[in-house]
């Protein structure tokens, strides 16, 4: 009886819980309805809020790089020879490597010629101004087809980065949409990535693993070298 009432002790509360943790069977945005702010001290807003749209590069003078990618629903060519259904940068995937100098001025064009989900561009690990972050429904609206954006930030860091598009990401990275962008220390060549290979999985080009190969064993192993 003892052992009964102990088990009952110990399980109940931990059913309990259980049952109270489970998400409901429905639940609306809209029933958040309070400002969270995350467990620190309450500031009065001095300034009223700013559109993210409008947190920008707001450095003057022409960029440094400057290139137009226009997205487009097509064939893609795998190494093996297959062709899938996919998404290209200017004809190509991965697109060419854009390359520039720590401290320049990017500016890069997207135009959406015919990916029907809308695209953005999403310039992964690289610190750029909130809006030109490229992250659909949060920072910009998905460029639609026939539709462009234009992308402007300037490199403060150094390395080897991918940019990639954050709108259906889960089918449009994976099945072509993205490419690298590498930085170099200015002056440095040492420091200059000369190919780039993009690692390719199952039957499409997969999230687009990039590294850097300098020896001829590493590029014969990937697939996409360029
Ligand atoms: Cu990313």
């Amino acid at each position: 009886m003892l052992a009964i009432l102990a088990a009952i002790a110990v399980l109940g509360p931990l059913g309990w819980l259980w049952q109270a943790s489970l998400l409901p069977g429905t639940y609306s945005m809209m029933d958040m309805g309070y400002a969270d702010h995350g467990g620190g001290p309450h500031h009065q807003m001095s300034t009223p809020g700013r559109s993210v749209t409008s947190l920008t590069d707001t450095t003057p003078g022409a960029p440094d790089v400057a290139l137009t990618l226009v997205a487009r629903k097509e064939k893609v060519r795998l190494a093996s020879g297959r062709e899938i259904d996919g998404y290209t940068l200017n004809g190509s995937s991965p697109r060419p490597v854009i390359r520039a100098s720590q401290g320049q001025l990017i500016e890069v064009r997207l135009v959406n010629e015919s990916v029907p989900g809308g695209v953005t561009l999403h310039w992964h690990g690289v610190n750029v101004p909130n809006a030109e972050d490229g992250v659909a429904g949060a920072t910009q609206d998905a460029v639609r087809p026939g539709g462009e954006f234009t992308y402007r930030f300037r490199v403060t860091q150094i390395g080897t980065f991918w940019y990639h598009s954050h709108q259906v990401s889960h089918e449009q990275v994976q099945r072509g949409l993205f490419g690298a962008l590498v930085i170099n220390r200015p002056g440095d060549a040492s420091l200059d990535v000369p190919r780039l290979c993009t690692s390719t999985t199952g039957n499409a080009p997969s999230m687009g693993a990039l590294a850097a190969c300098r020896s001829p064993r590493h590029l014969a192993a990937r697939s996409e070298c360029g």
